[in-house]
């Protein structure tokens, strides 16, 4: 019996998705992981795991993960020492600085990154000291909308609004199915049951989506949906709520909006007769959508990837939150309400109630002239930054775990771009798709080798919570953190040289940081003697990333504020509760969290106002006879990277084009053949899957498949390739506000190959 040889058990929150589920792992004398459960005792997530977060055991043991550097030497990737790596990198970046500069400087920023402390401390590291604006993320392949309706609504950019889901009564879920990907900006472990005890307590779930997913199977309601049409099916349910005299944003929140006239005003024209036949959704549903959310006790609507990911992403998650505030439902309990991380945030620092706002456009894009977000220009750009000649093109290139290869769009191009680099390093624990193209292959330990707190995602949460994991496997031989490797590399590339320590950019950081925080006259250690707090933290022994986190629970919400406060939050404190340390239900943040200058929610901000007459445009623009392309995602696979991981893999191989019977009908299809599928930019062949569940005149593909590479290193995966849906997606489409690209609703024609 496996649990007969346990001699220990771990418990650490799942890094894998935004839902941080609490897991108990159990090792035995060897310290071998014998088996990962979901914990029972964990304060958020109560026992609950999805299979990918067991196979951690699996990603650890993966012989194809790297332990050692590789670097490129002929064309072919071989194991080095760190020390001779370091060179290679100081090397590289040296030469590339020395003949372009450093404008010729990029980094991109994956997923993987925004659920690793290490990286969250010290991916900054890296972006800072490439003397470039060359930054790039999964950011504008993702939520990025989401940041810029947020910053212009409420001042900033993280300030976004969550659903209540343990106690609204009705749900407008759109864009979402988290019954495969547990949710999203919204973190929420297993939110199919939190949606499954919405029902059971007399709510209603509506899920709006041009598939019947898993999730819009177990609700009350699905409303399939025209891809890209989101814009307008939210404006006219605005339309509604105007005409109908539903408008109450309540009083709780009535002398903190502004904006609601206006608003009513641009969207007098798009009534639910004027966009059905774009959005394919009768004028009588879009009205009692409309009135069954403003009849409801408290309602909350929530967009994600399928209205994000599209060509008004940024409209689509403004008018989502202009939806929860005209019904009254903003910033109230069971309706669209605000978190407060133990951590704090933007949010929480400053002066409460009113802010510098927020704007973009500090700078544009070289070649196609876009305008910079977040202090990141669209990913959709990269290629064309590398290949097009003239000063600040890119020569030298870093990923920080990241697969742009196969999650962004135009894949052929940005592929063929990174073999014309003239220098690039990966920092990542495959030698996949992307990373193949590196010079120099930095890998960080696994997982289960790291600590963990989720320091970007518990700003979503549904519950305030703090939950802090050890490392549970020790580290392999001479392998550095992954906070290490990012403080490293920022110092050589600030430097040239490979002598420089991590522990004394560490040192820097967190002396900065300190300082910083006891300056500001809303601190808990403001007027405190630096070296005094510095002291208490350095006592523990701990550095790095768990130094930092120390520092900022302590001044956080919670904080115990280095004895300030008594029974405060402090890492012993999470440190002594394994299970996490639960910090109640979420409570009302409005005014305080406002940082907009005019210390107003602005429900109708001039910069997301300018594309309503693109969104009205739109609807003279569709197209019956286009079919139309969408992604999915599925249970056991995330992303792209965890294809090399046999226990998630086998069985039926998912990569399949969904085709309803009617257009399969009509074009041919039939369940197994390949079809092809042809967009502006790409072509490729994928066996079909005929399915009910799909809208007619849809089409859908998941994303991150497509392994079949040369020069990759992920045995399993290579076996069961996939197809690349990103080779159909067109650097050209994008959300302008936010430079989001259209992943979602891609032109494309589909051929039978039988
Ligand atoms: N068509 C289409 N494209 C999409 C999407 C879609 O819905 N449709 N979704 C988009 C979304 S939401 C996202 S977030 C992006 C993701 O885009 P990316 O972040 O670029 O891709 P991932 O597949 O997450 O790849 C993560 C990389 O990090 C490595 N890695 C894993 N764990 C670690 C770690 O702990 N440290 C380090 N250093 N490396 C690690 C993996 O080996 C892999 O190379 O894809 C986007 N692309
Ligand atoms: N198992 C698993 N879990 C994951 C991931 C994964 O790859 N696998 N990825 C993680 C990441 S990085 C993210 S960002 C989240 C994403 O989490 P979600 O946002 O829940 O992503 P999806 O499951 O892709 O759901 C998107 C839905 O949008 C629908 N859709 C497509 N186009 C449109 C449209 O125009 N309008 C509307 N209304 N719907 C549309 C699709 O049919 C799909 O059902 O998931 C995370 N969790
Ligand atoms: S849902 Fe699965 S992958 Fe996501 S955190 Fe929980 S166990 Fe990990
Ligand atoms: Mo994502």
């Amino acid at each position: 019996m496996a649990g007969s040889s346990v001699v220990r058990t771990a418990f650490r929150t799942c890094p894998l998705c935004e839902a941080g589920c609490g897991l108990e792992i159990d090792l035995d004398a060897t310290e071998q992981v014998v088996r990962i459960r979901g914990d029972k005792d964990d304060v958020f997530s109560h026992g609950y795991i999805c299979p990918k977060g067991s196979a951690l055991k699996q990603i650890h043991e993966d012989p194809d993960r790297l332990r050692r550097p590789l670097i490129k030497k002929n064309g072919k990737h071989v194991e080095v020492s760190w020390d001779e790596a370091w060179e290679a990198v100081r090397d590289g970046f040296a030469k590339v600085i020395e003949t372009h500069g450093r404008s010729s400087l990029a980094v991109y920023l994956g997923n993987p990154g925004a659920h690793n402390l290490g990286a969250m401390m010290f991916n900054k590291t890296v972006v800072q000291s490439l003397g470039s604006f060359n930054r790039f993320s999964a950011s504008t392949v993702d939520q990025m909308p989401k940041h810029v309706a947020a910053g212009f609504m409420f001042g900033t950019p993280v300030t976004i609004p969550v659903p209540d889901l343990d106690r609204t009564d009705y749900l407008l879920l759109m864009g979402s199915n988290p019954y495969a990907s547990n949710g999203s900006v919204c973190t929420a472990p297993d939110f199919p049951g939190r949606l499954e005890a919405i029902r059971a307590r007399g709510g209603k779930v509506v899920v709006v989506d041009p598939r019947r997913t898993r999730t819009a199977q177990e609700a009350d309601e699905w409303i399939s949906i025209r891809p890209g049409t989101d814009g307008l099916f939210l404006a006219a349910i605005i339309n509604v709520l105007y005409a109908d005299g539903l408008v109450d944003v309540g009083d709780h929140i009535r002398s903190y909006v502004s904006g609601i006239d206006e608003l009513g005003a641009e969207l007098g024209a798009f009534t639910p007769e004027l966009v059905e036949s774009a959005t394919g959704i009768s004028a009588d549903v879009t009205r009692r959508i409309a009135h069954e959310l403003a009849g409801a006790p408290t309602a909350a609507v929530n967009g994600r990837i399928g209205v994000n990911a599209v060509q008004f992403g940024s409209v689509n998650a403004w008018l989502v939150d202009a939806v929860n505030t005209l019904t009254g439902n903003l910033d109230k309990r069971g309706g669209a309400m605000f978190a407060l991380p133990a951590t704090g945030g933007p949010n929480t620092r400053g002066t409460a109630g009113v802010g510098n706002g927020f704007r973009t456009g500090k700078g544009t894009s070289r070649v196609r002239k876009y305008p910079e977000v977040l202090g990141e220009f669209p990913v959709a750009t990269l290629a064309e930054e590398i290949t097009t000649p003239g000063a600040g093109q890119i020569r030298a290139f870093i990923t920080l775990a990241g697969n742009p290869v196969l999650s962004t769009p135009d894949s052929d191009a940005l592929d063929t771009a990174l073999s014309e680099l003239d220098f690039m390093v990966s920092v990542d624990i495959y030698l996949n798709e992307t990373s193949r193209h590196a010079d120099v292959i930095l890998p960080p330990p696994s997982q289960l080798q790291r600590d963990h707190y989720d320091l970007l995602l518990l700003q979503f949460a549904v519950r305030n919570v703090a939950n802090y994991s050890e490392q549970v496997l020790a580290f392999d031989e001479a392998q550095p953190d992954e906070w290490e490797i990012l403080a490293k590399l920022g110092g050589v590339l600030q430097t040239l040289d490979t002598k420089i320590d991590p522990s004394v950019i560490d040192d820097i950081a967190i002396d900065a940081l300190v300082q910083n925080v006891i300056k500001a006259s809303t601190s808990n250690v403001y007027g405190r003697n630096a070296d005094e707090i510095l002291e208490c933290l350095s006592a523990t022994g701990r550095r790095g990333p768990a130094r930092m986190l120390d520092f900022m629970l302590q001044t956080g919400p919670y904080g115990a504020g280095f004895g300030a406060v008594e029974d405060g939050l402090s890492l012993q404190k999470l440190l002594d509760n394994p299970h996490g340390v639960d910090l109640g239900e979420l409570e009302p943040r409005i005014p305080e969290i406002l940082r907009t200058p005019t210390g107003m929610v602005e429900l109708c901000p001039a910069e997301l106002r300018i594309d309503l007459v693109r969104l009205f445009d739109s609807i003279a623009q569709v197209d019956d006879a286009q079919m139309l392309l969408i992604g999915r995602r599925h249970l056991k696979s995330n992303n792209s990277w965890m294809h090399n991981i046999n226990v998630l893999t086998k069985g039926n191989l998912s990569c399949t084009l969904q085709v309803h019977p009617d257009d399969a009908m009509r074009l041919g299809l039939s369940d197994g053949i390949n079809a092809r599928i042809t967009s502006r930019v790409g072509t490729i062949d994928v066996p079909v899957e005929v399915t009910e569940s799909i809208r007619r005149g849809v089409v859908s593909l998941p994303h991150g498949w497509g392994h079949n590479v040369q020069g990759a290193r992920m045995s399993v995966a290579a076996k069961k390739a996939g197809v690349n849906s990103n080779v159909l997606t067109d650097s050209q489409a994008m959300d302008p506000l936010s430079g989001t690209s259209v992943l979602n609703g891609i032109p494309v024609v589909v051929q039978s190959l039988a």
